[in-house]
């Protein structure tokens, strides 16, 4: 008979609430870990709070806030490699930072220059995924193909609760699952797809359920607690590297903040909810466990925001600096022989530019 693997339905914590709920702590986890976590809290804080006015300043396009999403994206890279590979969707577009890359580079792919997030190969991050889920094969495919080589090295993929009502999210499970793929499939449950709330999305009790049908173990974590994040992705990285195949895990939180700039959520959300939610955030969260052991004071929380801002700055006004893409790059790697009227479109698009200029 086949092996059922039920699903964790209780949510995972380390972090306590400074009150009823005692603090846990994390095995291997030092003091300098905890400070490194905090300050990609924060530079991941403060690049969503300087995106959203960028957006209203005119300077980057459309974008997809992730506020309250910071311990997800934090706790799980934490817990990988550098070699391994992280395929985003646009909710973890700033992932890039806590590899190294530029905040020019990921403020770049917001601009819609062709600089954004370039290249891929050289930070081992998959691009930026808008079309829900259809990065899940990608990434399970990569994987496999990583252990073909013998290569000790696994992926991560990050997807919505909507996403996993997608049929490219149940391929990419289920081909990681028969194959025994190094990945691990992070869930981040908001409780939204943009408008739809996630009881209206599907029937399961909880998503982590439908790891079972794919032979899959599944995790359910706090979204919000970073320490619990890191240490439910450890145990699946270390699954996938001994051969044991793809995690799944939940990761729950609520979406704190509208889908994104161009969403108006008071439209279909209860903003009393929102404002609850927004009262137990992720980087508050952290920085009262770090206050508690005694890690983190006044001055150091004000200095590691100075750095972070100082960052932003910096990556702005790099990416304004980016001299404009040639327009030529439309068409170029499009057809091996462009057909006579690209030429002719290609002319017009270079008056206009010309135009634009004055
Ligand atoms: C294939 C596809 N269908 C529809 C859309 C439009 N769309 C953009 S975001 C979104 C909601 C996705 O929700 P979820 O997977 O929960 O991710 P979240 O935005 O909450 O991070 C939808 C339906 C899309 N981008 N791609
Ligand atoms: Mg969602």
């Amino acid at each position: 008979m086949a092996q059922v693997l039920p699903g964790e339905r209780e949510l995972r914590r380390v972090i306590g609430d400074g009150e009823d709920v005692p603090d846990g702590e994390v095995d291997g986890l030092e003091d300098a870990d905890l400070l490194e976590l905090h300050r990609q809290l924060v530079l991941l804080r403060t690049y969503d709070e300087r995106s959203v006015v960028y957006h209203r300043q005119g300077r980057i396009g459309t974008y997809a806030i992730f506020w309250n999403h910071e311990a997800m994206q934090v706790g799980s890279a934490y817990a990988l490699a550098d070699e391994d590979w992280i395929f985003p969707s646009y909710r973890e577009s700033a992932i890039g930072l806590l590899r190294g890359m530029p905040a020019s580079t990921i403020l770049s792919w917001w601009r819609g220059h062709p600089a954004g997030w370039w290249n891929p190969a050289d930070w081992n991050l998959g691009s930026i995924c808008v079309p829900i889920g259809t990065h899940v094969p990608h990434a399970a495919g990569l994987a496999w193909g990583k252990r073909l080589h013998g290569e000790d090295t696994c992926a991560i993929v990050y997807f919505g609760d909507g996403a996993t009502s997608e049929g490219a999210f149940h391929e990419g499970a289920n081909f990681a699952g028969v194959m025994r793929a190094p990945l691990v499939l992070f869930c981040n449950n908001n409780g939204w797809a943009i408008s739809t709330p996630v009881e209206a999305q599907t029937a399961a009790d909880t998503l982590v359920d439908k790891a079972v049908g794919y032979g899959i173990p599944g995790v359910r974590v706090d979204g919000a607690d970073v320490l619990a994040v890191y240490e439910a992705t450890r145990g699946a990285v270390a699954r996938a590297r001994a051969g044991e195949g793809p995690t799944f895990i939940e990761a729950v939180t609520y979406r704190a903040a509208p889908h994104a700039t161009a969403d108006d959520p008071s439209a279909y959300i209860d903003l009393a909810r929102v404002e609850e939610e927004r009262r137990g955030e992720c980087v508050g969260r952290f920085e009262g466990y770090l206050r508690r052991l005694g890690l983190l004071d006044d001055e150091r929380a004000e200095a590691v925001r100075a750095e972070a801002a100082d960052a932003m700055r910096a990556g702005i006004a790099a990416a304004e600096a980016e001299p404009p893409a040639d327009v030529s790059l439309l068409f170029d790697r499009t057809f091996a022989d462009p057909p006579a009227s690209f030429a002719i479109e290609l002319a017009e698009l270079r008056r206009i530019r010309e135009g634009e200029r004055g």
